[in-house]
């Protein structure tokens, strides 16, 4: 089939933080994840992903400027067969995705980058989608990219027939078994936000930016299967996502911050307690947290936040970002960014 030059795009995401998080999959291939999760997207280190169709007879994937290989490659060109599939074409493509972030540091550098290649790809096949249909898309790249077609904050459905939950947390049995589409059934969507009544700030402790010693998906895996406490988290995490709802609609920043802070270390939890142990928290991590607590007792609404790596984002109000930017710095001799609510993804011809 000759192929249209014209059949390109670029498009930019932003990555995500949870404040109630996603940790295990239910399904590996569709990535279906046990229990839902709500984020908040960022407005620093976008990930500007291009996707152009060629003649070639293999795609060609470039990420940071160097060819990407093995897994890495293998992820872009499994994304890109599906988008393929449902396009009812079959030329390839060359795909050029840049990060701002470090890749694979515990900084959702899959989710800006799946949510970006999503976007641009489906573009570039003439694929129609609507926000729901591409944040189901980036899902089947990397779970947490589903959250990042949305700005600001978004819940992603785990998508259970009857609500989240039940158990058992295995594969196969169960009531996940009798879900009716459940490809269908997990998707993100915006949470409305009193977004300057909350006026919220997450200060980013930059502890380690050093790809992370177990991806997030074998951490995953392994918690799952080997946990004692999987179950009891995300028991805990349906309770989490209600009233971390009821606190953003009231612009509760202080309730947001103990319920996400909470959460994400049960998270933590389960991992330290997985056979082997995974355990990303590092002893600067600690300290973060040590600085976060002494600023509560100083009268600072600041809470934290830790994913598959060290480092460490703390919750805080705008107005108070540079105070607690300071404390951490000060604690962790660290660099430190503040970052603020983000866009959605967006192509590039919308980004203004
Ligand atoms: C989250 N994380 O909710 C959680 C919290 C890290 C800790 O989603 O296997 O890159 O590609 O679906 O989305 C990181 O995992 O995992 C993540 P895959 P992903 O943000």
């Amino acid at each position: 089939m000759p192929v249209d030059v014209s059949d390109a795009a670029t498009a930019v995401a932003h990555p995500n933080i949870a404040l109630v998080k996603y940790w295990g999959k239910r399904d590996e291939r569709l990535v279906l994840p046990y229990t839902d999760s709500l984020s908040m997207t960022l407005d620093v280190f976008p990930t500007t992903t291009s996707v152009r169709l060629t003649a070639a007879e293999a795609d060609e994937v470039t990420l940071d400027g160097r060819p990407a290989q093995g897994e890495a490659l293998r992820r872009v060109t499994d994304f890109l067969d599906l988008v393929r599939q449902r396009a009812g074409r079959a030329e390839r493509a060359l795909v050029d995705s840049r990060n701002t972030v470090p890749t694979g540091a515990g900084l959702a550098s899959s989710a800006s980058g799946f949510a970006a290649l999503a976007v641009a790809s489906a573009t570039a096949y003439g694929l129609r989608l609507d926000a729901r249909d591409l944040s189901r898309l980036a899902r089947r790249g990397s779970g947490s990219a589903a959250r990042s077609i949305y700005g600001g904050f978004a819940v992603w459905h785990a998508g259970v027939a009857g609500g989240q939950g039940g158990g058992p947390y295995d594969q196969g049995g169960g009531p996940y078994d009798s879900d009716p589409d459940p490809d269908l059934a997990s998707y993100a969507e915006p949470v409305p936000v009193p977004v300057e009544e909350l006026d919220p700030a997450l200060v980013i402790a930059l502890l380690d930016t050093g790809p992370k010693s177990v991806s997030s998906r074998e951490a995953m895996r392994r918690t799952v299967a080997t946990s004692p406490l999987y179950r009891g988290w995300a028991d805990s995490s349906r309770t989490d996502l209600a009233e971390m709802r009821r606190a953003l609609l009231r612009g509760d920043l202080d309730a947001v911050g103990e319920i996400a802070e909470r959460n994400a270390l049960g998270m933590h939890a389960t991992m330290l307690a997985a056979r082997p142990a995974v355990r990303y928290l590092s002893p600067a991590t600690l300290t973060v947290l040590d600085a976060v607590q002494q600023l509560r007792r100083d009268g600072v609404s600041a809470h934290a936040t830790i994913d598959a790596g060290p480092n460490t984002k703390v919750l805080c109000r705008s107005s108070d970002a540079d105070r607690v930017a300071d404390a951490v710095r000060a604690a962790a001799s660290c660099q430190v960014l503040v970052a603020r609510c983000g866009p959605g993804a967006l192509l590039h011809s919308e980004v203004r």
